[in-house]
């Protein structure tokens, strides 16, 4: 079978009534975008980019997060905002790096689509040479709004027309939702384009493989720790089965695994981000990866409820996440829902 290439996918999405002109030109740039991320990923130590952005610790090298930003980070976040800006298919973007939305250059037209990315995740994974990846939302701008404030960006993660994120890894890897299915390109490096090397892909509803920061455990919520007691009791315990881990702490290397071979992902509430309600953040890391995986025929909620259907109150707003092969986050989610019952 020939090859299909994204931009032929995107004529067919087109064709197919799924996705019009301006966000079919959207993806193409995000795409091209992440190339050039990867060719930076990919230079390592080469390309003097590795290391703080600033001076370690200094004020000058800590993002609104908090967290210290590595100089890939902000390359790829100016690599992702610079391809995005003359266009004329935004009306506003997004990043986990700025506090505010990036307005679109007034010498630019603007188009009707808010994209919301996280540029460069599990980007404490960069120096050690391990998979990071961006996260990409992108959302429908509400009509008659021309400068977008972050109230415009708060839509639950139902409303995404789009959503993807690509991995740097031994291959660069692009994944993709329009809400009719998920599909993966690998990048041809030689050629330069995306090509089509999974259509519909499907995530098995049962796994014995499960994702989770152990180190976390004795600060995790009772449910928690039953759900994930039973899994490490194994073929003696209620499970009757093995199960295996494993945690690369990029969520997008993470995600990709439970997207090839199945398995299950957990970032939940423990005592010490309480107060921060969760790590992840739901515009740009959550929602995307929650439409991805249920696209696929998994599951994702909070513990408690379906991540898509949460009313987001702020841009950087962080949620628990529990996602992958449907009946593990079901019998997760529903341990958290009865201990909450019996609270009650
Ligand atoms: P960084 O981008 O700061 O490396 O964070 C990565 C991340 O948001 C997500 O990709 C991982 O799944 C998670 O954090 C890892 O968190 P722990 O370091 O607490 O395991």
């Amino acid at each position: 079978m020939k090859p299909v290439s994204l931009i032929q996918f995107l004529i067919e999405e087109r064709r197919a009534g799924h996705i019009n002109a301006e966000l079919s030109l959207l993806i193409e740039v995000v795409a091209r975008a992440c190339k050039r991320i990867s060719v930076a990923t990919n230079k390592g130590a080469l390309g003097g980019v590795l290391g703080m952005a600033a001076g370690e610790g200094d004020a000058a090298s800590i993002n609104i997060q908090g967290e210290a930003q590595k100089k890939l980070d902000v390359i790829s976040n100016e690599i992702l905002l610079e391809a995005n800006a003359w266009g004329g298919h935004l009306a506003a973007c997004a990043s986990e790096e700025m506090e505010d939305p990036q307005q679109i250059p007034d010498m630019y037209p603007k188009g009707n689509h808010l994209l919301l990315f996280d540029p460069l995740d599990g980007s404490s994974n960069i120096d050690v040479n391990i998979s990071v990846g961006t996260i990409f939302s992108v959302l429908r701008c509400p009509d008659h709004v021309t400068e977008p404030k972050v109230e415009h960006f708060l839509q639950p993660g139902t409303e995404q027309v789009a959503a993807g994120y690509v991995v740097y890894g031994p291959a660069t890897v692009l994944v993709l939702t329009f809400g009719h299915g998920t599909h993966e390109f690998t990048l041809d490096r030689e050629v330069g384009s995306f090509v089509l090397s999974r259509r519909g892909i499907r995530i098995p509803e049962e796994t014995a493989e499960f994702a989770i920061n152990m180190s976390n455990q004795r600060h995790w919520e009772a449910p928690m720790q039953r759900y994930v007691g039973e899994l490490l009791a194994g073929t003696e315990g209620p499970r009757g089965k093995d199960f295996n881990m494993r945690w690369v702490a990029s969520m997008v290397a993470d995600v990709h695994r439970i997207i090839t071979r199945g398995g299950v992902f957990f970032y939940p509430l423990d005592a010490k981000i309480q107060a921060k309600g969760g790590k992840l953040r739901l515009m740009y890391e959550a929602n995307p990866m929650a439409f991805i995986v249920e696209q696929a025929g998994g599951a994702a909620t909070t513990g408690r409820a379906r991540i898509l259907e949460l009313q987001p109150t702020a841009l950087h707003q962080r949620v628990p996440v529990f996602l992958g092969s449907r009946k593990e986050v079901e019998t997760a989610t529903h341990y958290h829902v009865e201990a909450d019952g019996a609270r009650a």
